[in-house]
């Protein structure tokens, strides 16, 4: 009886452990996957635009090169120094550009994507404080299939074209 007991409790333990082994595995294999996609993404030249305290929204920018074999989408973006961050592009509404959200951006396979002003933008909203020249934010693009790249985004003061600090 002893025996028998103990031999169910071992067997017990057994599948407790495959079933653990099963999870770590699953664990392992999402991870690896996550890394692969995030990596095949190049990010060249990101920069979000300066605003003094008070101003309440910002945008990012950024090329983004999609080194991989596959099509890829961003989805999402987070910031902690945002209450959200949300994609937008640019779209002419009765001769007028205006802002508009987006719900993903595609980076097909061997593609660059330009975020740039007066296209697609990452659209800073709710910010806690000033984004200072000199700076960096910290910003992670979330893609379509669940991978997360975490950035760190120089802030840099928006180029005028003059000199005249009010010309913004
Ligand atoms: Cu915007």
């Amino acid at each position: 009886m002893t025996k028998h007991l103990s031999d169910l409790s071992f067997l017990s333990l057994l599948l407790a452990l495959s079933v653990l082994a099963l999870i770590a595995v699953q664990m392992v294999s999402s991870d690896a996957a996550a890394a692969d996609a995030a990596t095949e993404l190049d990010i060249a030249t990101p920069y979000a635009r300066a605003v003094p305290a008070g101003t309440p929204h910002s945008a990012a920018f950024m090329s983004i090169t999609n080194q991989g074999t596959a099509d890829r989408a961003l989805v999402a973006a987070t910031s902690p120094v945002a209450e959200a961050v949300e994609l937008h592009t640019h779209q002419r509404d009765a001769g007028i550009m205006r802002m508009r959200q987006v719900e993903r951006i595609e980076l097909p396979a061997g593609t660059t994507v330009a975020l740039a002003p007066g296209g697609l933008h990452l659209m800073l909203i709710g910010l806690s404080g000033a984004l200072e020249a000199d700076t960096t934010l910290p910003l992670t693009l979330t893609l379509d299939d669940g991978s997360q790249l975490e950035l760190s985004v120089p802030v840099a003061a928006p180029v005028t074209g003059g000199s005249s600090p009010s010309a913004q």
